[in-house]
């Protein structure tokens, strides 16, 4: 049977990177796209959703005889942290009604996106063990806790082949993320390429994971075309790539641009940012499916801003 793919939150920051790259690998056709929002630049096969509607899923799944599931919708930590209760209720029931018309309609694979906001104050700040107890601080990193322990209860009680990975902070040219605690370092890169100074909302010291979008996606695809019994994790893998602080951004940044200059302004994200991990340790995702990370510091930030001077270029143009 041919894989088609049901992909949910498609016009989202990584949702829409990876619509892409699973229509490289799939064919267009192949590929269902669904949002609340429609993006008049889409190039694809799109279809309204709204993932709280549990008929609409079963819906779009019977009428494109859909065989994997990317469940890319979800609120995430700072924008979750100013409506609590509606960040769980979006966050988890989207989730479950996946995995239930998921189970209902025998679908062979679902991706689950985590994070590392499901570590909490009480976890070691570096290097921090995948299998750490979690007692995540925000709505946010509740909910993607809750949805682990979920993913691996329909994994051991009806064998469904659900994936997971903890995304680090993800940094990307192609789309701007909304309602982060790691946006910041997306948007100090707009504001160099636009020769701007960038108030940022973390302290200069607030070291966290970041990963490259690019290196984001190829994880993701990584593992959901890995065997499936080399999956041994049905929770969630940590994948780290590169950790840094504010302060090292800007220097990063300000070798390719030297005028570029960042100050400080903390405000109730840097509680978020405190309570996770520095950096964390991916030793499984290395073991079971050979994940290695390409890009560093350096390599991503002459990519990033060699991409962002090319659209702002062209949107000048
Ligand atoms: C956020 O900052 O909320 C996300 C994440 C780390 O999951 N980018």
């Amino acid at each position: 049977m041919a894989t088609k793919i049901l992909i949910t939150g498609a016009n989202g920051q990584l949702g829409s990177v990876l619509t892409k790259a699973l229509q490289n690998t799939y064919g267009i056709n192949n590929v269902i796209a669904t949002d609340i929002k429609y993006n008049a630049a889409f190039v694809g096969v799109f279809e309204f959703l709204d993932a709280t509607d549990f008929n609409n899923i079963q819906h779009i799944i019977k009428e494109h005889h859909i065989t994997e599931i990317y469940h890319m919708a979800a609120i995430l930590s700072a924008s979750g942290e100013k409506q609590p209760l509606r960040t769980w209720d979006i966050n988890n029931n989207t989730f479950l009604n996946v995995l239930e018309a998921a189970r209902l309609n025998s679908i062979h694979k679902v991706f689950y996106p985590s994070s590392i906001a499901v570590y909490g104050n009480n976890a070691p700040k570096n290097n921090t063990p995948q299998d750490f107890f979690l007692t995540p601080t925000t709505v946010y990193g509740m909910s993607k806790a809750a949805g682990e322990h979920w993913a691996n209860y329909y994994f051991l009680k009806y064998n469904l082949d659900v994936r997971s990975l903890r995304y680090p902070g993800v940094i990307g040219h192609q789309t701007s993320p909304g309602g982060g605690t790691t946006d910041y370092a997306v948007d100090a890169y707009h504001y160099a390429v636009k020769q701007e100074e960038y108030t940022c909302f973390l302290n200069e010291s607030s070291g966290l994971p970041m990963i490259y979008m690019d290196d984001a996606i190829r994880a993701t695809i990584e593992l959901m075309s890995a065997p499936k019994d080399a999956i041994k994790t049905r929770t969630s893998y940590n994948i780290a790539s590169m950790s840094f602080t504010p302060k090292a951004l800007e220097k990063a940044i300000s070798q390719i641009m030297p005028n570029f200059k960042m100050v400080y302004t903390p405000d109730f994200r840097q509680q978020i940012a405190d309570s996770w991990p520095n950096s964390i340790d991916d030793t499984e995702a290395r073991n079971d499916w050979a994940w290695k990370p390409k890009y560093d510091l350096k390599s991503m930030t002459k990519d990033m801003i060699k991409h962002l001077k090319e659209t702002y270029n062209t949107e000048n143009a």
